[in-house]
């Protein structure tokens, strides 16, 4: 163990770090230190499950000069929750107990440091990026184990990259080429000519550049025009998926044509929203909620038309419009969910049906698929004696399992999945969107001394601290009609959130400003007190 390289990578004295929704989230100048260490416990969790475990450099849909890091499980899932207090425990361990700390976590998890561990590393286009992932890198070879660098790839290509590896690539080649191949080849739909090209804002990050690359793959069976490439804007700046949703506007630098649908990518390409503009030039999202309707309507036709009985459910967190937990739940008749924010909660609650459809509604989320599901799908696809319509829903059902990215939530799948959806089912984007219609809803951030102030339970739906806070909500949503607000501290901002959603988009402007109101009150706001 040479332990002493971490002395190359020194942890600013006193420096305390959380580990948030998606792993370690900051200003990238302090997260050398996080990065060395974070390769140290990669490599561990690679000796403990021996499998390959992947280690992603990002900060996604943060401002660029923000970074962070996400831990990746042998199944391309996000890292187990009891690993999450190891890695804040060796990120904050003083340079002298660095080494103790490591040994405590070998003891506990009863780790043999016989065994050479495998971790894959990756990291998006940020500029801080490239020295952070050397730092994972170096934290990996101090104990002796081996890694392969895959540089420039977005998150969920990594995922899959480590899923591929240790399934000994029943999932797919465990190469970007692979990756590439997997999903064109699964994307089967012959498009219709008239069908617009579609619009597709690369947030300036790592999503457009792999765009590029996969073109070739898609054989112009998707006619796409690519904005906020990375040339020339700042990552995330006025664009991507996250700007979008909040903003509730179109990116910079998107040419929009009314009626013609655009979509956006974050940082790392894990998030997609679309949109478009009508004729009047109003702006229309089809966020993360609308995204997993069209994708769970599709799925149960397929499944009745193929006749499989399988139990689909829907995974949605506290953020999703209350139309489409309505839509979801009355008209369509499938199972709802609600858990806490954060993609590993929303992962875990999908896997506990045959067919799971989770999204947040900032557009992170994916589809997955037991076992079981997967073998009846693929056995019925095989039948020679169904009959044309059963075997044409069986084959849909196959590809979508090809598909979609079944490790964690993916833009470049998601956003295939979403144009094979439309096309099979002759759908325009206005069609969609008008499935069911969304309440109007705001989110806004407030500023406080210390977020974790706040405590929450009921799936982030009540604030059970500081007290108050909770009777102060409840007392503003009263006085509005269909209107529901919630409050929660950001995992990976130094912020509280807002959300309010009300009968118009003036009544939910004014609850979520009045909520924000009372957080910054109540929860020690700083800075200057919420305007309406
Ligand atoms: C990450 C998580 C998402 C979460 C988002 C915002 O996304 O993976 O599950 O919704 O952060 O989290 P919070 O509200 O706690 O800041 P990303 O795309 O930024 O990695």
């Amino acid at each position: 163990m040479k332990i002493h390289l971490s002395l190359l990578h020194p942890k600013p004295a006193g420096l305390v770090l959380q580990y948030g929704t998606a792993g370690f989230r900051t200003t990238a100048r302090h997260l050398d230190h996080v990065m060395f260490r974070m390769g140290l416990l990669a490599a561990l969790r690679a000796k403990k499950t021996m499998s390959t475990i992947g280690v992603m450099v990002t900060a996604s849909h943060n401002p660029e000069e923000d970074n962070g890091v996400k831990l990746i499980d042998p199944m391309g899932e996000m890292v187990a929750v009891a690993w999450e207090s190891y890695a804040t425990q060796l990120t904050n361990a003083e340079q002298d107990a660095l080494l103790t700390t490591l040994k405590d976590i070998i003891k506990q998890e009863a780790i043999s440091m016989d065994k050479k561990a495998m971790v894959f590393v990756g990291r998006d286009t940020r500029l801080s990026s490239e020295d952070l992932s050397q730092a994972v890198l170096d934290g990996v070879s101090s104990l002796g184990d081996h890694s392969h660098d895959f540089g420039l790839v977005t998150t969920p290509q990594l995922h899959y990259l480590v899923r591929c590896q240790n399934t000994n690539g029943s999932y797919g080649n465990a190469s970007l080429e692979g990756y590439y191949q997997k999903l064109s080849q699964a994307f089967a739909v012959k498009l219709t000519t008239d069908q617009s090209p579609l619009r597709i804002d690369g947030a300036n990050g790592i999503g457009a550049l792999k765009m590029r690359e996969m073109e070739p793959f898609l054989q112009q069976r998707l006619s796409f025009n690519l904005y906020n490439d990375g040339t020339s804007g700042r990552l995330n700046h006025l664009c991507g998926a996250d700007y979008v949703k909040v903003q509730q506007r179109s990116p910079q630098g998107v040419e929009m044509v009314a009626g013609e649908r655009c979509c956006s990518f974050d940082g790392d390409a894990d998030r997609i929203v679309y949109y478009y503009h009508n004729p009047q030039g109003h702006f229309h999202l089809l966020d993360g909620d609308k995204i997993a309707t069209l994708i769970s309507t599709f799925i149960k036709e397929l499944l009745t038309q193929a006749g499989l009985n399988l139990q689909l459910a829907v995974v949605q967190t506290a953020y999703a419009n209350g139309s489409s937990t309505h839509f979801l739940q009355n008209n369509m008749k499938v199972i709802v969910e609600c858990v806490k924010t954060g993609v590993k909660h929303l992962h875990h609650a999908a896997q506990k049906f045959d067919i799971g459809v989770y999204f947040e509604a900032n557009g992170h989320g994916t589809v997955v698929f037991s076992d079981s599901a997967e073998e009846q799908i693929k056995g019925l696809a095989a039948d020679p004696s169904l009959t044309e319509d059963r075997k044409s829903a069986a084959q849909m059902l196959e590809d979508t399992v090809n598909l979609v990215n079944q490790t964690v939530g993916d833009a470049i799948s998601d956003m295939l999945l979403i144009e094979a959806v439309l096309a099979v089912r002759g759908l325009s984007v206005q069609q969609w969107d008008k499935i069911y219609t969304d309440l109007p809803n705001r989110q806004l951030k407030v500023k406080v001394a210390d977020r974790r102030a706040i405590d929450t339970t009921d799936a982030e739906r009540r604030a059970t601290s500081p007290a108050g806070l909770q009777e102060a909500i409840d007392g503003i949503v009263g006085k509005y009609s269909l209107s529901r607000s919630f409050v929660r501290p950001s995992g990976t901002e130094d912020v509280v959130r807002v959300y309010a959603e009300a009968d118009t988009q003036a009544n939910a402007d004014c609850l979520a400003y009045e909520v924000s109101l009372a957080v910054y009150h109540l929860a020690g706001g700083v800075g200057e007190e919420p305007k309406p």
